[in-house]
């Protein structure tokens, strides 16, 4: 073992490349500075980004653990070999693949491991808050499947079971997806296994947003229900950007062999070791208690801005976001997207249920307390967080008054101290 490690030299990078540095200096004082509660996003820890910036990315690992395309690879071998042992033991899951490479790559897996183009698939339609991969006719899914939306009721904002119930029994789907991007409340796994051993559907379960609260012991899992759960690392899990897949012992081969060889090729080692990092933190005390602060501040951000007139879609929130919607100010999502910008607080524009604007518009915006929570703000923190929100979103006040004050706030809970 060297005792000496080589990574990032960012005097290098300034005297080589210095308008590459000066970005990254620039993205670091936005990220520092500004309110970030884009749902999906959050503050990695140094372990995390010094095992991504380490110089295992040099390495081509095709293959698993003991059984490589190339020579070279027991070290790399080990720190897979440890990851997926974490992840098994953290989520109580039969097998683990941490090799994709994003969500949307684990996505793809799982459609290639349990599918044949032209299958019925039944999942979640994007404007109810689903996901690309989860059928839109502008995303492969939609164009190579058979793709049966379901959404959310209109009258309670909450996912109809029913209608979920008879779809499956309608169309007899190969697979049925649970999860979303903009949906606040908890899913009931246990039902949609009812619903896909009656269908004769595989179960699948996007976890992407909420893993992280899973990892926490935060809200119930769906590993003991699901076929598949194929998630990303880099939300509220706090890892380095990248996808991950658990699955029943019984499809371990479909799995692995979906990401190599059939989708990708070389894993990106230096990830596979960063989700190792990851999974590590996220057994601790310390992260259950972040995870379960997550969802405390996502209340509370979402009660505060209903006082501020800004409703929450379903009446609030199980989880670490709020889907807000904004018909009552007369205020579309792109607008106050633009207008929190403009005070340096980032947030997205989001489709509401039923939105009569175009996806590009939107009626609503989509808030996370993933990396708030993460720089160790609290409740007082939300009730400041909306009131900047209200005012920004309303057009009131100076925008660059509003910045001050929330940089102020972020320099209190500074992201990565200077
Ligand atoms: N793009 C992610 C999000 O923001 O929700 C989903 O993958």
């Amino acid at each position: 073992m060297s005792s000496e490690f080589w990574g990032p030299d960012f005097d290098a990078l300034k005297s080589q490349d210095p308008e590459i540095a000066t970005i990254i200096l620039d993205e670091l004082e936005r990220q520092r500075d500004g309110l970030q509660l884009i749902a999906s996003e959050n503050f990695t820890s140094p372990a995390v980004l010094a095992a991504l910036g380490s110089t295992l990315s040099n390495k081509y690992a095709e293959g698993y653990p003991g059984k490589r395309y190339y020579g070279g690879c027991a070290d790399v071998d080990r720190a897979e070999i440890l990851g997926i042992e974490r992840a098994k033991a953290l989520f109580g899951a039969e097998h683990a693949n941490l090799q994709p490479h994003s969500g949307a790559s684990a996505n793809i897996a799982v459609y290639a491991a349990f599918t044949k183009p032209g299958d019925t698939v039944l999942a979640m339609s994007l404007p109810h808050g689903g996901h690309l991969t989860h059928g839109s006719k502008v995303n492969f899914s939609g164009k190579w499947f058979d793709i049966v939306s379901y959404g959310v009721r209109q009258d309670t904002e909450l996912i109809d079971y029913d209608e979920l119930r008879d779809l499956a029994m309608k169309h007899r789907p190969k697979m049925i997806c649970s999860g979303a991007t903009a949906y606040p409340r908890l899913v009931d796994f246990e039902k949609v296994r009812e619903i896909c051993d009656e269908s004769g559907a595989i179960m699948w379960v996007d976890a992407a947003h909420f893993i992280g609260l899973v990892a926490g012991k935060a809200i119930p899992s769906p590993v003991p229900y699901a076929d598949v759960v194929s998630f990303t690392t880099h939300k509220v899990l706090r890892g380095p950007r990248g996808g991950m897949i658990l699955s029943k012992s019984a499809h371990a081969a479909a799995i692995d062999k979906a990401i190599f060889p059939g989708l990708q090729g070389g894993p990106l080692m230096h990830a596979v070791a960063a989700k190792a990092v990851a999974l590590k933190e996220a057994s601790t005390p310390a992260y259950q208690s972040y995870a379960k602060s997550v969802i405390a501040n996502a209340q509370a951000l979402s009660s505060g801005l209903a006082e501020h007139g800004m409703r929450s879609v379903s009446g609030g929130t199980d989880t670490h976001l709020a889907l807000i919607d904004l018909q009552a100010l007369g205020v579309n999502g792109a607008d106050a997207e633009k207008r929190c910008d403009a005070a340096g607080i980032t947030l997205n524009k989001n489709s509401i249920p039923f939105d009569p604007e175009a996806p590009s518009v939107t009626s609503g915006i989509r808030v996370g307390t993933p990396a708030v929570t993460t720089q160790g703000m609290g409740i007082p923190e939300m009730a400041k967080i909306a009131e900047f929100i209200s005012l920004a979103v309303r057009g009131k006040g100076d925008p660059a008054e509003i910045r001050a004050q929330v940089t102020e706030l972020t320099h209190a809970f500074p992201a990565y101290p200077r």
